[in-house]
């Protein structure tokens, strides 16, 4: 008989025990610090798998971010983080609850809506972006691994490790163009908050990932080993594509 997707013992199972069993769509985490290159990581891992030009209705890999999930603020915390003293770093901060079930709905082949996030007045957007059933999510944040429900549903853990202070200074440049910051208020913010969670928080979740990419974006040889190796795990082959809904919409170059 095929097997669905949505089969529990595929699911509760985060490794591949073989190519007959590869779970689709399927599920990569990728963490690492602030600045450190996640969403570039993503970005031309979906560029390599041969999906950035297309429309996102179409696309058969989504990226989705973690801060999309920050849990709306009360009034006190919304004051707080306008004096750059709430601590966004923090795994609180988070709707985990929101994260785990829509990668439930993702995994289970539903069409999702997920929250956008305005970094300029720490809130939602009214809008959001939905997820049509893809081969691969590429789920990123800080704490994607803190979470050990969360955790335990990738196939596959990626770990951007870039040097602290490349991070910081990109994220000082990125603070200031893109999220109306002022300097003093962040490396206030990066020394007091950021820095301590990221040692508490974000750091020990290190030892979770499959593969560790030293110097992020820049580190194209490791990209292109886990692209190619996304590729061979989702080629239809005479074990696995029993597994596919529809095999014409597969990711990755033609062999
Ligand atoms: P990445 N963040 C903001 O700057 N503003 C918000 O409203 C919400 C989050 C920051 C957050 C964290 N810290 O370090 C960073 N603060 O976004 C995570 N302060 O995003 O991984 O892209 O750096
Ligand atoms: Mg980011």
């Amino acid at each position: 008989m095929a097997s669905s997707r949505n089969e529990p013992s595929e699911r509760s199972s985060p490794r591949l025990n073989g190519l007959d069993r590869i779970p689709k769509p399927f599920l990569i985490g990728v963490a690492g610090g602030t600045a450190s290159g996640k969403s570039s990581v993503c970005a031309k891992i979906m560029d390599q798998l041969g999906q950035a030009g297309v429309d996102h209705r179409q696309r058969q890999v989504v990226i989705i971010s973690q801060d999309a999930f920050y849990k709306n603020l009360t009034p006190d915390q919304d004051i707080k983080a306008k004096r750059g003293e709430f601590n966004f770093d923090h795994p609180e901060a988070f709707d985990f609850d929101g994260m785990a079930q829509a990668l439930k709905d993702i995994a289970a082949g539903k069409i999702v809506e997920i929250p956008e996030y305005d970094y300029v007045n720490n809130c939602r957007k009214d809008s959001g972006m939905k997820i049509y059933p893809v081969d691969v999510v590429l789920f990123e944040g800080i704490l994607v691994f803190y979470f050990k429900e969360l955790r335990e549903m990738f196939h596959m853990k990626l770990f951007v490790d870039t040097d602290p202070d490349t991070r910081l200074s990109r994220r000082v440049l990125r603070d200031i163009k893109e999220r109306g910051r002022t300097l003093e208020k962040i490396l206030h913010q990066y020394t007091t908050l950021v820095k301590p969670a990221f040692e508490e928080f974000c750091l020990p979740t290190k030892k979770y990932a499959d593969v560790i990419i030293p110097r992020g974006a820049d580190n194209t040889v490791a990209i292109d080993l886990i692209v190619q190796h996304i590729q061979e795990l989702l080629r239809p082959t005479k074990t696995n594509k029993r597994t596919r809904h529809n095999s014409d919409s597969f990711v990755g170059r033609p062999h």
